[in-house]
């Protein structure tokens, strides 16, 4: 079995789109959202490195329903870079729905990635936008702080965390999922889906319980 002892120098805790229109009243509600604040609060001491991603749209962004005529939020749309889910505008740059949610402790967060910041297309994951090949920089700043692992949790389960997962995997990180760290939207079986998908890619899984038990 892997040692979850958080190692001081390699391992990173990645928190993920901790933001209101994640969290139930949010633009985007992912149902019972708000509840993996405390268990990523209790996780952050334990954890010398510690960074977080913010979606971050343009108004206007692309990826919201309201600017495909005829389509309705959560229906798809084909877009250069192949079919993407439309959604209900959300975290649009400087608005209170944007911000993160303010019982989480971010002052814990040595540096955010933004993201989905180009009106033309999404961007899910931490290292890579919706093409598959536009990086954030995530990657190159990680090894550079020699970080090897990451430890993954936030929202949504089965959108950005999951694509941050898999592509953490594609650039070389072990990669493991915080199950009672993260949330679901659950499109259509999207959440199951994602964690088959997660563990065919190499994904592991574990709570927060056993991680804090380790440290
Ligand atoms: C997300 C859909 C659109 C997420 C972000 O954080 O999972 N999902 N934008
Ligand atoms: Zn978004």
């Amino acid at each position: 079995m892997t040692d979850l002892t958080p190692h001081p120098l390699h391992d990173l805790l990645l928190v993920v789109d901790l933001q209101y229109d994640f969290c139930p009243g949010g633009a985007l509600e992912v149902p019972e959202g708000d509840r993996v604040v405390p268990v990523i609060n209790r996780l952050l001491p334990a954890f010398d490195n510690v960074g977080a991603t913010q979606d971050w749209h343009p108004a206007g962004h692309s990826s919201f329903a309201s600017q495909h005529e005829g389509k309705a939020p959560f229906e798809t749309t084909s877009m250069y870079y192949g079919t993407q889910v439309l959604w209900p505008d959300h975290c649009i740059q400087g608005s209170q729905g944007a911000a993160f949610h303010k019982d989480f402790q971010l002052d814990a967060c040595q540096f955010i990635v933004r993201k989905g910041f180009r009106r033309a297309i999404d961007s899910y994951s931490a290292f890579y936008e919706n093409d598959g090949e536009t990086p954030t920089g995530l990657s190159g700043y990680l090894r550079e702080r020699g970080i090897t692992r990451i430890f993954v949790t936030g929202l949504a389960l089965d959108f950005c965390v999951f694509y941050s997962a898999l592509d953490g995997r594609r650039e070389g990180f072990e990669v493991i999922l915080v199950t009672d760290a993260t949330a679901a939207i659950d499109l259509d079986g999207s959440k199951d889906a994602a964690l088959w998908e997660m563990q065919d890619k190499g994904v592991q899984m574990t709570d927060s319980k056993s991680i804090l038990q380790a440290a």
